[in-house]
This record gives C-alpha cells, sequence and structure tokens, in this order.
C-alpha cells in the first residue's frame, strides 16, 4: 500500500512497533510467536525481530506500564508502526473509544497501522472470511473514524492466529481466501521513513536504563537525530559531557556507530546521578542543545476527565508524559481557555512541571513536542508544546 517511493536514506532503520489491543486480543501471543533476538538485560515486554532486510523493536504494549510511573518505560511514543490485534468476534463500543484514545495520545509518530484480526479457536465455522470482512468493516467505522484524516500512511489487514502464527511468520493452510502478507512479512517492507526534515544536532532519547556499573551506565534509546559514534562526546542535562564508551546494535554487537532512526544500547562513563540529571535525552555537546524548561505553554486538549475532577482549573496536577519522560506538573494559567476546561476543550495554557525536562516545539520536532497528561492512571489529555520558558532563566 505504499503511497510514495521513498529515498533509502530517508527511511528509519529500525522502526519501533507497539502492539496494541484490548486484553486478551493477542498482544502477548503475536510477540511471543514473532522470532526475536535475546530479550535485552533489563528490558520487559521488549525485543528486536530480525526480518529479512532490517531490524524492528517490537513493544508488547499494555496500558498497565502507563498507570504508573515507576514500571520500567514500555512505552509507544517513539514507534512508528502500530500493530493492533482485534479479536474476531469484534470489540465493544466502549473498547474502540478506549483504543481510539490510545493511539491519539500515545500514537503521534505512528506511520503504518497493521489490523490483525485474531481468529479465535471457538469460533465456527474457523477462519470465516466473512467474520474477518465484518471485523475489518467494524474497525475501519468505529475506530478510523474517530482518528485524524491522513493519520496512518498504509494500512493492513491481515487474518492471523496470535497463538499458533499463522499468518503471523508462517502463512496460514487456513485462509486460502487470503492473499496478503504475513505480520512478519508487512514488517519487512512497510515503508518507514524520517518524518522531519532540517532536525536539530544530535537527540538520543533514552527509553530505560538497562544496566549500571560502578561509573558506568548501558542506556537503551532511539536515536532520533544525528548520529552517534563511540569516543563522541555527548552532553547529559546542563553539566556533564562525556565519551561514549560502546554502542551495541540490536543483536547486542558492538558498533561503531548509529544513524538516525535506529535504537541502541549506548554505555556511558557516568555514574548514575548524571543520568538522572539528564531529562531523558542526550544532545550533542556545546551547539544546539535541546531546551531544558519547567515552564511551557502548550495546547491541551482535554480527552476525558475524572468523576470527581471533573473540571480542569488553574491549580489542577497531574503527570506530563513526554517523550519517554514522566513528571509531575501542575496547570498554571489559561492562556485562550475561560476559567476552567471540561472534556472536549482544546485551549492554550501554561503548565509548570516538578523537575527540568528537555523537550523541542512540536515544530522542530514531533516526537519530542508531544506529550500526554496522567490523573490518578487515566489519560486526561494530550497536546502540543508550543512555546517554553528555558529552566535558567
Ligand atoms: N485460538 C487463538 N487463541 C489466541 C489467539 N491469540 C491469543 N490467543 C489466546 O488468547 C489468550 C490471550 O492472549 P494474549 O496474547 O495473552 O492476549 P493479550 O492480553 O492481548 O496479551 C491466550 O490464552 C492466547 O493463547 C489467536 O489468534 N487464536
Ligand atoms: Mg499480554
Amino acid at each position: 500500500m505504499e503511497k510514495k517511493p521513498i529515498a533509502p536514506s530517508q527511511q528509519v532503520t529500525t522502526p519501533g512497533v507497539a502492539i496494541m489491543g484490548p486484553t486478551d486480543s493477542g498482544k502477548s501471543a503475536i510477540f511471543a510467536s514473532l522470532p526475536k533476538a535475546e530479550q535485552p538485560p533489563g528490558l520487559y515486554h521488549c525485543g528486536f525481530l530480525h526480518t529479512a532486510s532490517r531490524w524492528l523493536c517490537l513493544y508488547d504494549f499494555s496500558p498497565f506500564h502507563h498507570s504508573t510511573l515507576y514500571t520500567p518505560s514500555v512505552r509507544s511514543e517513539l514507534c512508528e508502526i502500530c500493530m493492533l490485534t482485534v479479536p474476531e468476534i469484534g470489540l465493544s463500543e466502549e473498547s474502540f473509544a478506549l483504543l481510539a484514545g490510545e493511539i491519539v495520545a500515545y500514537g503521534e509518530c505512528f506511520q503504518a497501522l497493521i489490523v490483525a484480526v485474531t481468529m479465535m479457536d471457538g469460533c465456527a465455522p474457523a477462519w470465516s472470511q466473512e467474520r474477518f470482512e465484518a471485523v475489518r468493516q467494524i474497525v475501519a467505522k468505529k475506530l478510523m473514524s474517530r482518528l485524524s484524516q491522513g493519520k496512518f500512511r498504509s494500512i493492513y489487514w491481515v487474518p492471523a492466529n496470535a497463538r499458533t502464527g499463522e499468518n503471523v511468520s508462517v502463512r496460514s493452510p487456513n485462509a486460502p481466501w487470503y492473499g496478503g502478507q504475513t505480520v512478519a512479512e508487512i514488517l519487512d517492507t512497510v515503508p518507514i521513513f524520517l518524518a522531519e526534515k532540517n532536525l536539530p544536532a544530535l537527540r538520543f532519547v533514552m527509553e530505560s536504563q538497562c544496566y549500571s556499573e560502578l561509573n558506568s551506565f548501558i542506556v537503551f534509546g532511539k536515536l532520533l537525530s544525528g548520529s552517534l559514534a563511540t569516543g563522541a562526546p555527548v552532553q547529559l542535562g546542563a553539566h556533564t559531557v562525556c565519551e561514549v564508551s560502546q554502542i551495541l546494535a540490536p543483536d547486542l554487537s558492538p558498533v561503531e556507530s548509529v544513524q538516525c532512526g535506529t535504537y541502541a544500547f549506548v554505555t556511558l562513563p557516568v555514574p548514575p546521578a548524571a543520568i538522572e540529571a539528564c531529562g531523558g535525552v542526550i544532545t550533542a555537546p556545546g551547539q544546539s542543545q535541546c531546551v531544558a524548561f519547567r515552564t511551557v505553554i502548550a495546547e491541551v486538549h482535554v480527552a476525558q476527565t475524572l468523576v470527581h475532577k471533573p473540571i480542569i482549573v488553574p491549580g489542577y496536577e497531574c503527570s506530563m508524559v513526554i517523550h519517554n519522560y514522566a513528571v509531575k506538573c501542575t496547570f498554571w494559567k489559561f492562556v485562550t481557555a475561560k476559567r476552567y476546561a471540561k472534556a472536549g476543550d482544546t485551549f492554550e495554557c501554561r503548565l509548570a512541571m516538578e523537575k527540568t525536562v528537555l523537550a523541542e516545539k512540536y515544530e522542530t520536532m514531533k516526537a519530542l513536542g508531544w506529550m500526554y497528561l496522567m490523573d490518578e492512571g487515566t489519560i486526561i489529555g494530550y497536546g502540543k508544546i508550543l512555546k517554553y520558558k528555558p529552566a535558567n532563566e
């Protein structure tokens, strides 16, 4: 379903895949049935798949991991591919609403959608084309209508049995009526490209801290711009500059350098405190710093409110999740709203963060300028960073 041919240099080398879907729809089964490289230490629900021509980073995504700030970060914000598992029996209206909300909040960088309609054993007749087509239509109607037009450049529909791996990694003999690719084949070929031009210098977003020894840390993350090389100096927060000790590729083999659009394990000769202080983004020293800030002007859309907190007023506290970083924040001043905001409202406001955050304006870099807001485990809103006030002012 390619729309435009893409020059190889613009392609993302290691796309991220967020496997999303309601409980018991087959997310973990699909994740398990795709053969992956050995799980890197300290990373849960995440693994690298090598298809015929590239590596992909797969996340067995669970909204549960978003409900607390203290679980290891398994987040989809940096993923370009959304793999949705939908059971062939379909979904309730609430599930569609919930899923659409999650796709909007977490999936600002999604470019492709793969819908795996999971063929469950209990349904008779098995592997029914009719049921597959019916689910496809209802998903198209109930989910796509809730997402913005053109959110996905390509969409694929696959009847699959996640438990047996049929049409996931091997072609199913049970669905002769399906002439399309397996999930693994789609992952191999779906065009994913660098979405932005004129990107700032080095931006390596930390996904998690894998491992540490005394004064040495391995961080796992994604290079969103620039390149990273062994021995090259990098900046961590305002005060630390160090040289990269080692870079490991997805298969944990050492490499000299990595390019934009790649996940990597990076060893840095710094104590844990330096990692803590860096705000989740590693940058190039000296020039074009990612801005550290404590207050921003953001455009916020209120997705829903908590029953016992039905309106948002200045002083409202919640958590902001921005790239892979979560921080407590307070609605400070409303710029374009009246004195309060309720579900469905979009408005500009000033947000004050408890700690310094590294990010970009949305217009500079989507992945670093998009955020969502959580309160008591619920996504209450999401939006864009429009302006910020540097922390040292
Ligand atoms: N028959 C069949 N069973 C499946 C399929 N996908 C998942 N299951 C089973 O359904 C249950 C829930 O699947 P799981 O992958 O844990 O769902 P998750 O909650 O989305 O991660 C497990 O017992 C799986 O073995 C499928 O495509 N066909
Ligand atoms: Mg699961």
